[in-house]
């Protein structure tokens, strides 16, 4: 197998599990936000490449995994689990949370309830998670017409909760996606390598 590591040591922290001798790190993404908004398209263009112009809505959680390889740094196994918007399944089961270090919090933005659901939201993520990753996510950047919530809303909104940052997506394009993620991934790796 190729080498992917360098020798240099750095300090790990519990948060991550860490296989084979630093070779591996596994992280745990969370994706919530209201009905609709694309949660299950955003995992499934990151993961797979693909998307889907019919909705199904998510029943319970699926879990999507990929695998990234860090130049002079190794491997990060990612599983992402992304949750049900749906009203009635709004309260996330408590084991859904377990160990995730990245939340993303995706609204709509041509939906301004979406967008009002955010606090909710991050404050569910909040009593569950002392110490993850948050992203706002403002996803079907390609309707740009039919826009309700400005950017700068957005970007306010993180900055007023603290958050890591707020991203524009399309799940539809893939405009983004990749970003999305790699915001909080790197933020991660930031604090691990410090
Ligand atoms: N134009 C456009 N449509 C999108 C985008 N993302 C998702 N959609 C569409 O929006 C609908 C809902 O997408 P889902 O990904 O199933 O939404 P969800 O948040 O997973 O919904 P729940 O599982 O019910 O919570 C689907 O018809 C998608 O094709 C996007 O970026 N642009
Ligand atoms: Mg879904």
């Amino acid at each position: 197998m190729k080498k992917l590591f360098s020798k240099k040591s750095f300090q790990m922290r519990d948060e991550v599990s860490c296989l084979s001798q630093l070779s591996e790190i596994h992280l745990k993404a969370i994706v919530i936000g209201d009905y609709g908004v694309g949660k299950t398209s955003l995992c499934r263009r990151y993961a797979t490449g693909m998307f889907e112009e019919d909705y199904k809505p998510t029943i319970g959680v699926d879990v999507y995994t990929k695998t990234l390889e860090i130049p002079d740094f190794g491997i990060i196994r990612l599983q992402i689990w992304d949750t049900a918007g749906e009203e009635r399944f709004k309260r996330i089961y408590p084991r859904y949370w377990l160990g995730a270090r990245i939340v993303l919090v995706v609204f709509d933005i041509t939906s301004r309830k979406t967008f009002e659901s955010v606090d909710e939201w991050i404050e569910n993520a909040r009593t569950h998670l002392k110490d993850a990753q948050i992203v706002l996510i403002g996803n079907k950047k390609d309707l740009e017409p039919y826009r309700e919530v400005d950017e700068e809303k957005g970007r306010k909104k993180a900055e007023e909760l603290s958050l890591l940052g707020y991203i524009e997506t399309s799940a539809k394009t893939g405009e983004n996606v990749d970003k999305a993620f790699k915001m909080a991934i790197d933020k991660i790796l930031e604090k691990m390598t410090r």
